[in-house]
């Protein structure tokens, strides 16, 4: 087991370079799912701290001590603040798993490397990203440039919690923002660790401000604020649109939103590796608890092949038995809090009373006294209009359907409001790329499901949300366009 006797948490703000407790001094308690551990006490933000979080970003940038600061030198800077993460990764790593629950083996090798990875790739960009003349007449010079757009307010969940604050940190800053962050009340401790990182890395003081708190009380006046020029948010559909309308109250702020899903996974008879597809489907369903927005929740198998499937796929299961995510060998941890997993538990019910048959799981687990813990759990015999096909559970829950028809199964696929990733699997080469133009979703992997770098976009289609994270597209929501016209005289 992991030792964690030598951990500490401070849960106040960070705002201006400076540690600083809610101006009316309330606090929440912060509580691990592993056990039920009081880990700290965490400043309950409110509208009085988003405004300082605020000013402070925006005196920051007027005064250009880090948009102004020179690309290479910026650059330098952003790969420090890498490096730290790096240097920190056991802490960050243990802290990130006593606060939301997930695998310490994971917290340390995907969610720190991971996020270390993108501050990294995006300081990098820094001075190599050009600026565009455009194709004008010879009588004008018409620059094309990119300028940050200001202060950008960041809202994140707390399935990921370091990864998806690098996401948009790392984009947001390397273009030469200021940021204030509002982590998940569920998992706040180590956004605010990122923050004190970036100062440590040379990040002035202002630029990168962590502000935690409720979802009313503190992400909606960010929302709402009229100082800030962006919002970017991860998190519900249901929350998502709310930010949407309040970016449109307030000061029609540009709205970033990246959103549930409900992603299929379709599995033709003719797939070129069963072992495969079988293990990609169990193994990315399971995946932190099912607790992610890309998770492969309806797996679409054809017909003839559903038995030998579930079978392999039975034979699987066993492997995830949730246990202590501070025991390096576990592979599904706890569930983030009470809430989320009631929530879990009453899908599972729905799940069989309106009729799926219950091939494995379908009960919480007790691996440790004091957390939150579902058993890993199939559903056979699922329709589309099954609540747990439709809806999306965040929880370690896979819905089974089968079909006999590609158009059908194309069909049934789309019919549902999110789009954010889709899977098919077939060695047929003309399958493969009519089916994957034909699925609405924002990537779709052919033969595999966890492919995933940092050069390329992601985000969804229809209610998945509004623009696109990591890759250099991240660019285009952090910063404006601007033309500058020149006239040309020329005398020759
Ligand atoms: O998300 P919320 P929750 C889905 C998933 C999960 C469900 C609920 O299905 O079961 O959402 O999770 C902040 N104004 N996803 O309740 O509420 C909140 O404090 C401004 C999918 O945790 O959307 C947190 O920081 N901000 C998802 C963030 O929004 C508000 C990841 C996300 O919280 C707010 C998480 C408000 N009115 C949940 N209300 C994914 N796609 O990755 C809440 N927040």
């Amino acid at each position: 087991m992991t030792d964690t006797s030598s951990l500490t948490f401070d849960g106040r703000a960070l705002i201006n370079g400076e540690r600083v407790a809610a101006r009316d001094g309330q606090t929440f308690d912060c509580l691990s799912p592993v056990d039920g551990r009081l880990l700290t006490q965490v400043a309950r933000c409110g509208e009085a701290d988003i405004d300082a979080a605020v000013a402070a970003g925006r005196a920051a940038f007027e005064d250009r001590r880090w948009c102004g600061m020179a690309p290479a030198q910026r650059k330098r800077v952003m790969i420090k603040f890498a490096e730290q993460l790096i240097a920190h990764a056991d802490e960050l790593a243990l802290t990130e798993t006593l606060d939301m629950g997930k695998p310490v083996k994971y917290a340390r090798s995907v969610d720190v490397n991971s996020a270390a990875n993108c501050i990294r790739w995006y300081g990098e960009a820094v001075d190599k990203v050009y600026d565009e003349i455009a194709p004008t007449a010879s009588t004008a010079l018409a620059l094309i440039t990119r300028e940050p757009v200001g202060v950008v307010g960041v809202i994140v969940p707390w399935n990921y919690p370091m990864i998806m604050a690098a996401w948009k940190i790392a984009p947001a800053l390397a273009a030469g923002n200021s940021v204030v962050l509002k982590p998940s009340e569920k998992s706040p401790l180590t956004a605010l660790r990122l923050a004190e990182l970036a100062l440590a890395a040379g990040i002035p003081p202002g630029v990168f401000n962590v502000v935690p708190g409720y979802g009313p009380e503190t992400g909606s006046p960010l929302a709402l604020h009229m100082d800030v020029d962006c919002i970017a948010f991860t998190g519900s559909t249901r929350v998502g649109k709310q930010i949407h309308v309040m970016a449109g109250q307030s000061n029609l702020k540009r709205a970033w939103t990246e959103l549930g899903g409900k992603s299929p996974n379709i599995v033709f008879a003719d797939c070129p590796d069963l072992d495969k597809a079988v293990e990609a489907a169990v193994g990315s369903i399971f995946f932190n608890q099912g607790e992610s927005c890309n998770a492969p929740s309806r797996l679409f198998v054809e017909a003839s092949i559903k038995e030998a499937f579930l079978e392999k796929a039975l034979k699987l299961v066993p492997q995830y038995q949730p246990g202590n995510p501070l025991d390096k060998g576990t592979v599904m941890g706890a569930i983030v809090d009470k809430v989320q997993m009631d929530t879990v538990l009453r899908y599972i019910e729905s799940g069989k009373s309106e009729g799926a048959k219950l091939l494995a799981g379908g009960e919480a687990a007790m691996p440790v006294a004091g957390g939150n813990y579902v058993l890993p759990t199939i559903f056979d015999g699922v329709t589309n209009s099954m609540t747990i096909a439709r809806e999306e559970i965040f929880g370690p829950v896979l819905s089974v359907l089968s079909f006999t028809d590609t158009a059908d199964v194309v069909q049934q696929a789309n019919s549902n409001i999110y789009g954010l990733q889709a899977a098919v699997w077939t060695r047929d080469i003309n399958k493969a790329h009519g089916v994957a133009r034909a699925l609405r979703a924002g990537t779709v992997h052919v033969n595999s499901y966890d492919e995933d770098d940092i050069t390329v976009p992601f985000g969804g289609f229809k209610q998945s949300g509004v623009g696109r994270d990591k890759s250099l597209h991240a660019f285009d929501k952090y910063t404006e366009t601007k033309t500058t016209w020149i006239r040309i005289d020329s005398p020759v």
